[in-house]
């Protein structure tokens, strides 16, 4: 279970550099007004708010050279590389509030920072209805959010490849990807090149969500440091219509706690990312209302107490 002891640290990154449009910056609002502080300490956790970073303003520019924001993105991910970074070293469980998805560069390489220096494993989950590895050559837009797993991996601009102090901060073996339904051609290939694990939207609904997590969450051991990236796009947008990038024929609300709660069972998150919440899209904050709920299964609840793993 949870380790208990640990204070989970809260970290709002409110910013939508890395996106086609605004409204992603207002996301760690959003997720506090929705509760998340008071769900965690009902967890039984000890929790941090920490409040916001401070990084630039959007300056609402066409992308230069293949990259929308280049220096804002940049400035962003140190910020919450740092954070991240911090955190862990003072034995914390840091949750980024997001933000647009590029800052999932930082965020992943001040963990996989920490992770090389403790000599820990590290495993990615990248939930997301997009595979968000293109690079300026393949992205049809130019925005970084469609970016940073390609960024992680050592395929992009070198202030964002070589953040962690090494380049690349992971290997594409130790992502796995779930949920995936959307997929630019050119980036496609890319994805199929570096041998990323990707379990798409067919994958779930010919296997189901409880076979596809324990594929995915095979081999973590007593040494993995499990980083959860939680893309809320992730989500059908039936149920979660406050993102701008949404993409029918997602995982169900169902699907979606099932797969909180296989992870939560594992014991193994040590850091999470929720990202790409756009209040300006939602509706009555309950796509901010149900993230909530979803990372309390994150960290343990269920309905009835459970005796193992299943
Ligand atoms: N693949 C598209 C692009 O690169 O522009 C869309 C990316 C959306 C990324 C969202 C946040 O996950
Ligand atoms: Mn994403
Ligand atoms: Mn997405
Ligand atoms: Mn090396």
């Amino acid at each position: 279970a949870m380790a208990k002891g640990k204070a989970v640290t809260l970290i709002g990154a409110p910013t939508d550099t890395g996106a086609a449009d605004r409204g992603s910056s207002m996301g760690p609002e959003a997720l506090r007004v929705a509760g998340l502080r008071e769900a965690l300490v009902g967890r039984g956790l000890q929790v941090i708010d920490r409040g916001n970073l401070n990084g630039p303003g959007n300056p609402w520019q066409q992308p230069v050279d293949g990259y929308r924001h280049l220096a804002e993105v940049t400035e962003w991910n140190q910020l919450v590389h740092d954070a991240m970074y911090g955190a862990l070293k003072n034995g914390q469980l840091p949750i980024l509030l997001g933000g647009d998805h590029c800052l999932g560069i930082g965020s992943i390489s001040g963990v996989a920072r920490y992770c090389r220096e403790r000599g820990k494993k590290l495993r990615v989950f990248w939930l997301d209805a997009h595979a968000d590895f293109n690079t300026r050559e393949l992205s049809p837009s130019g925005n970084i959010h469609g970016m940073p797993v390609a960024c992680l991996c050592g395929f992009g601009p070198s202030q964002l490849t070589e953040m962690s102090g090494h380049k690349p901060a992971i290997h594409p073996s130790w992502i796995r990807q779930i949920g995936i339904r959307s997929v630019d051609p050119p980036e496609k290939r890319f994805v199929h090149e570096q041998g990323l694990e990707v379990f798409d939207m067919r994958y779930i609904d010919e296997h189901g969500m409880r076979q596809t997590m324990e594929q995915a969450l095979m081999g973590l051991d007593d040494d993995t440091h499990l980083h959860v990236s939680f893309d809320v796009d992730f989500l059908d947008p039936e149920i979660a219509p406050g993102v701008l990038t949404t993409i029918p024929g997602g995982p169900s609300y169902r699907e979606a706690q099932l797969c909180m709660e296989m992870i939560a069972d594992t014991g193994r998150m040590a850091s999470l990312d929720v990202m790409e919440l756009n209040p300006a899209l939602d509706i009555r904050n309950k796509t901010a209302l149900l993230a909530v709920d979803l990372i309390e299964s994150l960290f343990g609840k269920s309905t009835l107490m459970r005796r193992s793993a299943p």
